[in-house]
């Protein structure tokens, strides 16, 4: 896939996010070989673009981490993408449904890296180990494709449907916590729509941290001192309207909500 390709698909995806329409997922038309590899590429040309504008990374994110996104999603591989900082949301905030195509929401553990974490052959334990802080989340998740309808490689090119981030406001330190045996429920408008633990991912959420941390390595990259990182969905996602008022309530880590406004 040559550059002009790349940047054609990048501009594509990125056109549908500010113009916050629906398009069709890549693979379906504008090129239906896209392997994961050319995705990554493509996302990383989207990346530059929102550097380009002024944009700054929170984290990067894990994503499809828990069975409960692959069997929903239909994707069985876990996959990475950026938070940016025009996409962060107060806890307790209002997040505009004008903004965005067809948001849900899912509940994330995040952490806050203390220490630059290089792969290969990193593990969960080392991650803790360089771990400053963990955050409850709520990530916004928003597919520029119709119908949240997308193959691995679309939903790579597409920055892993990143949209939206509300994190908690009282950070704790990792040694306080099993984190796999945290449950996590979901609400909204008082009503419990999923519940979690975080051993859904990937049998703790430190083990998808040291695999981001694998992945990027095959790039020369790494997770850097102060990268804020969802470690993926533990519920799966649902579907928000104008008015619900959402809340993620996670045993001993807090709770995170926002209004979705129009
Ligand atoms: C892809 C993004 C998945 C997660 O936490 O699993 C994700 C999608 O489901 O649209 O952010
Ligand atoms: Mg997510």
């Amino acid at each position: 896939m040559n550059d002009l390709t790349i940047k054609k698909i990048a501009d594509y995806l990125v056109a549908a996010e500010v113009e916050k329409r629906e398009v069709v997922k890549v693979t379906a038309q504008l090129h239906p070989d896209l392997s994961v590899e050319e995705a990554y590429l493509v996302q990383q040309e989207l990346v530059k673009m929102k550097l380009e504008e002024g944009r700054k990374i929170v984290g990067p994110k894990m994503g499809l981490t828990s069975k409960a996104k692959m069997t929903q999603m239909g994707v069985e591989e876990p996959i990475y993408g950026y938070v940016f900082d025009y996409m962060l949301i107060n806890n307790g905030g209002k997040v505009p449904f004008s903004e965005l195509i067809h948001p849900k929401v899912e509940a994330e553990i995040a952490f806050l890296i203390g220490e630059d974490i290089e792969g290969p052959g990193i593990t969960g334990a080392q991650v803790l180990a360089k771990t400053q802080y963990v955050l409850p989340a709520l990530e916004i998740i928003d597919s520029r494709y119709e119908n949240f309808n997308f193959t691995l490689p679309d939903v790579v090119a597409d920055n892993a449907s990143t949209s939206r981030v509300v994190f908690g406001t009282t950070p704790k330190t990792p040694d306080q916590f099993e984190l796999d045996l945290v449950g996590a429920t979901l609400s909204i408008n008082g009503e419990i729509k999923d519940l979690g633990a975080g051993a859904a991912v990937l049998g703790h959420p430190a083990n998808a941290i040291a695999m981001l941390a694998n992945m990027l390595a095959r790039k020369g990259e790494k997770i850097r001192k102060g990268d804020l990182i969802l470690s993926g969905a533990l519920t799966g996602a649902v579907m928000l309207k104008i008015g619900d008022y959402v809340s993620g309530k996670f045993d001993g880590l807090g709770e995170v909500t926002f209004t979705v406004v129009e």
